[in-house]
């Protein structure tokens, strides 16, 4: 239509009659005119308050949280200023540019960095306006202060860390028992070995057991040397013990998922994490956000690099012993990761927690990861894996990698290996760090169960999916499981 292709600029230079493409009939949310033109329906809201650097007296702070919250929780929207509005003339709120609002959006995010939602800043038509997309989730006065704070001073954990009960058997229903992990040697898969075919049958058979039951083993003969992964954790450590200012540089922001910070929360429910993390990304080496990987300790960024590079080809021949050990077709399962998969460390620091009895290090939870290996602490033991019906304690053997398999796995295999639900104890006096290397295929990719693994005895239980970690999000915030939603 003739009029219809003119833009908006030219018919309203001209004063044009808007076309009828552009009148709005009716609405379900009331008509044009159905709006309140009262001032002040939208709060307006002083940020400066919540800057650290401030020294409002707490009253003030609460007063203006609640504020916050309130708005968020009613319309979603506020219009915020920086600092009490002075009398002589200047411009009003909403005719600042936005880069002279950087400080004051970095405090939001700072404050709002609980939120699972991406914070959206509108400079053009609303101006300034910060408008958050869904409800968040407030941190409340404690919740705002990091467990290393509240570990330092001994405090009793606020309610939001408490686990009230569980599906799966409280925090003391654990089982001490040793040993009900196995240990392979998965030197003996490795293309240099010299083992005969019986011995790597042997050990195909121990690997194919451990992932069809629990899920889980610990690897030696890994080949990556102690002294690495002694350096690794000792990194891990000097980062976590530096002053909050030094690694909140390194801040995870409230929409992303790379960087330094604690529990992303992502329900009301949510029980939190006795624990501070730091997520980077370290394969495909391209996608590095260098920015967030620490420059203290100054060995940092090339200690986790070597490491990664090792620990790639651990999992290359991790692969191919899975696939061996099911008689599959060789590339079953790293082709469905593509030749771009990630890889993404987490840091886990787990300062000690006053009561163990009631706090959770990390909830229950299966990794919805293909592979996930993890470099446990030297000394202080926590990590547990749900086995027949049961926690069991992984044992600390100081060089040699946990591996458990993550959802992804499960489905890739048709269920046959398991993703094991795991979960990490707090204690009273020892901080634990602990080392987390995600494999995941690249998004884009479809993954699903290996036809060779699909007959009438295995039907078929899962469908294809694509981008599992946006799926996974996506159920986790519905309250809703990944692995179950993905079966047919
Ligand atoms: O710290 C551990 O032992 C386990 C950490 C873990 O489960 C995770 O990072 O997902």
């Amino acid at each position: 239509m003739d009029t219809f292709s003119k833009s908006v600029e030219e018919m309203s230079i001209n004063s044009e009659e808007p076309p009828q493409e552009y009148v709005v009939k009716d609405c379900s949310f009331g008509s044009i005119e159905s709006s309140d033109p009262s001032p002040g329906s939208i709060p307006v809201i002083d940020i400066s308050i919540f800057s650290l650097s401030t020294s409002h007296d707490p009253k003030e702070v609460e007063n203006e949280l609640e504020k916050l919250r309130s708005a968020l929780s009613s319309g979603g929207c506020f219009q915020c200023c920086r600092g009490k509005k002075k009398k002589k003339k200047r411009k009003k709120y909403g005719q600042r540019p936005l880069d002279r609002w950087s400080p004051t959006l970095d405090i939001l995010a700072q404050l709002t960095r609980f939120a699972p939602i991406p914070i959206a800043l509108y400079s053009c038509n609303t101006r300034d306006t910060v408008y958050v997309t869904d409800s968040i989730v407030l941190p409340s006065a404690e919740m705002s202060k990091s467990v290393e704070e509240m570990s330092i001073n001994s405090e009793e954990p606020p309610q939001e860390y408490i686990v009230k009960d569980s599906s799966f058997g409280s925090i003391q229903s654990s089982d001490p028992s040793l040993g009900s992990i196995p240990i392979i040697d998965i030197n003996i898969f490795s293309l240099s070995s010299s083992h005969d075919s019986k011995e790597v049958d042997n050990e195909l058979e121990k690997l194919r057991s451990a992932l069809s039951s629990g899920g889980c083993f610990q690897a030696i003969g890994h080949g990556i040397p102690s002294s690495l992964l002694d350096k690794l954790r000792e990194v891990a450590k000097q980062f976590f013990v530096l002053p909050a200012e030094e690694k909140h540089k390194y801040s995870r922001a409230a929409n992303e998922v790379e960087g330094y910070g604690q529990d992303r929360v992502v329900s009301e429910k949510q029980i939190l994490d006795w624990s501070s993390r730091l997520s980077l990304k370290v394969f495909p080496e391209d996608q590095r956000r260098l920015n967030f990987w620490p420059e203290n300790p100054s060995d940092f960024k090339d200690i986790l690099h070597e490491y990664a590079v090792k620990l790639k080809g651990v999992m290359d021949i991790l692969f191919e012993a899975m696939e061996k050990s099911l008689n599959l077709v060789e590339g079953s399962f790293s082709s469905q990761f593509g030749d771009n998969s990630l890889i993404k460390a987490r840091f886990n620091f787990y300062p000690p927690c006053s009561r163990p009895d009631m706090v959770l290090g990390v909830k229950a939870h299966s990794d919805r990861s293909g592979t996930t290996v993890l470099l446990q602490d030297d000394e202080v033991g926590g990590l547990q894996i749900f086995k027949d019906d049961k926690w069991i304690n992984v044992p600390v053997i100081p060089h040699a990698l946990v591996v458990n398999l993550g959802d992804q796995m499960q489905i890739m295999s048709n269920g046959i290996f398991k993703s094991p639900l795991h979960r990490v104890l707090t204690n009273t006096d020892k901080l634990r760090i602990s080392v987390a290397t995600f494999n995941e295929p690249e998004p884009d990719k479809e993954i699903g169960p290996v036809e060779q693994l699909i007959d009438e005895k295995r039907p078929r239980l899962y469908r294809n999916v694509k981008n599992f970690a946006a799926f996974n999000y996506e159920c986790f915030q519905k309250g809703k499981v990944a692995l179950e939603e993905a079966k047919i």
